[in-house]
């Protein structure tokens, strides 16, 4: 027996720097899986196990093998003051014996401190410029005179602590353990301040990320949402609860593959595995403040057309026109409200981009057409491979080979994968002639099929054959020291392009995480210079900035009762990442669904930002219209609920677009000192009005749902509960989804129709529901629904609405839009009056006036007042 280790584990074993031992305390040493006492030791990190049980179903475990707090890290003579905040050049200490390479002896710290409520630093190696993101943020020249927080620092090791002055909340300590960097191995940790903990996706996880030992590992993949693994997007961003219920945000601007662990400490560390460590701290304090403070850096959402919030229909499988024709009449036929149809690869031509099948698809043009001229819309899927198989024939390929837009391997040959269409290129998105060359495919196919939005399928970049159709040259970018813990046996080239392959400005082992973002990209310059008009670009793959380009679906979720529930926390996590026009494949994707499941998920389905039934090749038709005549009439009534509320979610996107917070919102958001709400997620919030609490059970026909506490008024039915924050049972029979008003809120809505078109024209209403206080507000904003500049040259209109005691009011806020004939108003609903009036006027002229004494509800009709001039509703 080799008793050497043996001697130094038990010598380790009884070190006192061991002695940091109890469960919650330990930072990973030994990250990857095998770890043992030989091992761990030669990593001169301490060994012991573990006090909790080890759980078979977690991402990850209290690590045996932890680093010793005297391991070797980084320290610093002098911190100094500068213009923008502070610097420290810092040196490497102690013995480094961890297999991941050298580390960089000398490192250059920044702070920054350009706002009031935001921080930004940096640890780079100032003698060799590495891999930096190329996502525009804020350039910072000078320094908030005032702050919302305080900066320490210890000097030997070095780490960086961030407080909130007010509470001395923790907002960022990298004390806990060793900073680490080397070129492909860097590791930072931070306290949290307790462990209500959101982000770090894309995942299929719960909510709520915090409490005990996970880790969520970040790689851009082409794999179903499932537990513990890494799917398609990354966003290292997080999003944490103050004990007092304030909130702050992290966000680490890396695009390596990394992992991110979380600790019941409470404490979070990232290990990327490439590029600088750039953090940006939010301070909030509220939520909505974190999201719109990141979304100052990351970019604020675009702005969709209107028509793109209507319902959109799709399926792969459909073999040709004839079929997709029968789609669109039978959903007419039954007057499902419904903008916009959708083709997936089978229109292409031997699945080719731009191209369709003269055979099956021949009529395509006509069917867009027919589509326009019933005022709807048509969205068709592009992928990213560029087909390599018909050179002198195929001008996408051999357009993209002149301007040398595609992937080379490492030897600077083009990189040939495999997709759909057999063998492919793949565009650099960054290349510099790359949106020129897109924006040509994108103007030429428009001249052929007058297609209104794209969605961006495949984009990880996904690829059917291991980095290649050769394999990968196995280097450093391939193999490096450490992988994190993702799908595809500890390969980053499994199922994509290889990490040493090579994009115009560095490798793909450092962009892949950037795909999806840099096609949405310049896909969405190519649709706005093509259609001069708001468009949708809908991505599989997402990083942050991804909203200010184009939205997400959630990729390709299972037709299961559980995946239906997981789908509240994927939409709600985009909303945090500032990508608030999302939603999940509505009936599920993979597998067939049921009549009882489509029905549930078209109901919630009907409250994601983006709505879209959509389903896999082979799987039995799922569109409204392929159900019994009860289930199409739930459906239907469903989907007019929703379009009977599109102003309001349109006045949320508009906000969305202007600050950043999310349309559909986790509970917390608007109660954050409510406990009770931190972990729910399987309810959700429209704005700070509505709370949808959907069955996500088979066979449920009621909801045990929490209701905050205040007044809440059933949408359909306007009955009132006063809840003082608990659980209530509400009936929930097939027909019903429950929603519920917040007392205070206004909303606006419009009679709905089978298309945008259509119910825009249709008057206007509105609803307003008390308080306790007895008073509402709320507003509306509005434009033509598909201008490019509405927003950037003040071309809408928003109206702010108040109502208490016997009166309603409207101000004008903006009037930037002239619509070509008038809005009108013509009801008014009024929830939880208490006294029955007699007598109404709207702007000075007598109305209509109904009291249902039971609901307490007043309404008011029989008139008619536009929409866009100051109301005056009186009551008595
Ligand atoms: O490998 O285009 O997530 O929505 O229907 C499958 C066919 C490729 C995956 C997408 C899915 C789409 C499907 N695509």
């Amino acid at each position: 027996m080799d008793r050497g280790p043996y001697e130094s584990y038990l010598k380790k074993l009884t070190d006192p720097q061991c002695s940091k031992s109890a469960d919650n305390d330990r930072f990973d040493c030994h990250p990857e899986p095998n770890a043992n006492p030989q091992k761990c030791v030669a990593r001169g990190c301490c060994w012991k196990s573990a006090s909790a049980n080890f759980d078979p179903e977690a991402s990850y475990n209290v690590p045996w093998c932890f680093f010793p707090s005297d391991y070797a890290g980084y320290s610093t003579d002098e911190i100094v003051v500068t213009s923008t905040g502070y610097a420290a050049t810092l040196t490497a200490t102690g013995q480094w014996q961890l297999p991941y390479g050298t580390r960089i002896g000398l490192l250059r710290f920044e702070l920054f401190m350009p706002t009031v409520d935001s921080i930004r630093f940096k640890f780079y190696d100032p003698a060799n410029k590495r891999y930096e993101v190329p996502i525009s943020t804020p350039e910072i020249q000078k320094k908030a005179f005032k702050t919302n927080y305080h900066i320490d620092f210890t000097k030997n090791p070095f780490s960086v602590k961030i407080t909130r002055k007010s509470t001395g909340a923790v907002l960022f300590d990298s004390s806990p353990s060793p900073l680490i960097f080397t070129d492909q191995f860097l590791l930072i940790s931070t306290l949290l301040s307790s462990s209500n903990l959101y982000g770090l996706g894309e995942q299929k996880a719960p909510l709520q990320k915090g409490g005990a030992w996970a880790r969520y590992s970040l790689w851009a993949r082409d794999q179903s949402p499932t537990f513990n693994t890494n799917i398609y997007g990354s966003h290292p961003f997080f999003l944490n609860l103050e004990p007092d219920g304030k909130a702050h945000g992290v966000f680490l601007l890396n695009s390596n593959a990394m992992d991110v662990d979380i600790s019941p400490k409470p404490a979070v560390t990232f290990r990327t595995i490439g590029g600088i460590l750039d953090f940006f701290v939010f301070l909030g304090p509220s939520a909505d403040a974190v999201i719109s403070q990141y979304t100052d850096v990351i970019g604020k959402p675009f702005m969709p057309p209107y028509w793109s919030l209507g319902f959109h229909l799709c399926r792969y499988g459909y073999s040709d026109t004839a079929y997709v024709k029968k789609i669109i009449e039978r959903n007419r036929a039954i007057g499902i409200p419904y903008d916009v149809q959708w083709t997936d690869i089978d229109y292409m031509d031997a699945k080719f981009d731009w191209t369709y099948d003269p055979k099956r698809y021949g009529d395509l043009p006509s069917v867009v057409e027919d589509l326009h001229e019933h005022g709807q819309k048509y969205i068709m899927i592009i992928d990213p491979g560029i087909a390599n198989t018909q050179p002198g024939k195929y001008a996408a390929y051999d357009e993209g080979v002149k301007d040398g837009v595609f992937i080379q391997d490492s030897k600077g040959n083009l990189l040939i994968g495999k997709v759909w269409p057999g063998t492919v290129t793949f565009p650099d998105f960054y290349h510099p002639n790359a949106t020129k060359w897109w924006t040509k495919q994108a103007q030429d196919w428009h001249t052929k099929v007058s297609y209104d939005g794209i969605w961006i399928d495949m984009n990880e970049p996904s690829n059917f054959v291991f980095g290649s159709t050769v394999g990968c040259p196995g280097n450093h970018l391939d193999n490096p020291p450490y992988v994190p813990q993702i799908s595809g046996n500890g390969s980053l080239a499994d199922n994509t392009v290889c990490p040493s392959a090579l994009h115009y400005s560095t490798s793909h082992y450092n962009l892949h995480n950037l795909y999806g973002l840099s096609e949405t990209m310049a896909t969405a310059s190519a649709v706005t210079s093509v259609i001069k008009k708001r468009s949708i670009i809908i991505s599989r793959s997402t990083f942050p900035s991804q909203g200010h380009f184009g939205g997400h679906w959630t990729g390709d979720v299972f037709s299961t009762w559980e995946d239906l529930h997981y789908s509240i926390p994927a939409m709600l996590e985009f909303g945090m990442y500032g990508i608030p026009l999302v939603g999940a494949d509505i009936c599920g994707f993979n597998h067939d669904t049921t009549e009882e499941l489509c029905t549930r998920w078209m109901q919630l389905g009907a409250f994601y930002p983006f709505m879209r039934n959509h389903n896999t090749l082979g799987a039995p038709d799922q569109d409204p219209a392929a159900f019994s005549k009860r289930a199409q009439s739930i459906m239907k009534a469903i989907l007019e609920v929703r379009y009977t509320l599109l102003p309001f979610l349109y006045t949320l996107m508009v906000n969305s677009h202007m600050t950043g917070v999310p349309a559909a919102r986790p509970l917390f958001f608007s109660f954050p000192t409510d406990v009770n709400t931190f972990d729910i997620d399987k309810q959700f919030m429209w704005g700070s009005s509505l709370i949808i609490s959907p069955v996500l059970t088979q066979g449920a026909e009621s909801v045990e749902a929490y209701l905050p506490k205040g007044i809440w008024y059933d949408l359909y039915t306007s009955q009132m509960i006063g809840s003082t924050g608990k659980m209530i049972g509400l009936p929930a029979p097939l027909e019903k989804i429950p929603v519920h008003i917040r007392g205070g809120s206004i909303l606006p809505l419009q009679a709905p129709a089978v298309t945008t078109t259509l119910s825009r024209k249709n008057p206007f209403g509105l609803i307003a529901a008390y308080d306790v206080n007895g008073s509402a507000s709320g507003e509306l904003f509005w434009d033509d629904g598909d201008s490019l500049d509405s927003y950037s040259a003040d071309k809408f209109c928003h109206v702010a609405f108040s109502a208490a005691q016997g009166t309603l009011t409207s101000v004008i806020m903006k009037n930037g839009y002239a619509p070509e004939s008038p809005l009108v108003i013509t009801e008014i609903r009024v929830l939880g009056v208490a006294m029955k009036p007699t007598h109404a006027e709207v702007n000075g002229q007598s109305a209509k006036v109904t009291y249902l004494d039971h609901l307490l509800e007043l309404e008011i009709a029989d008139f008619s007042a536009d929409l866009l001039s100051p109301l005056r509703v009186t009551w008595k």
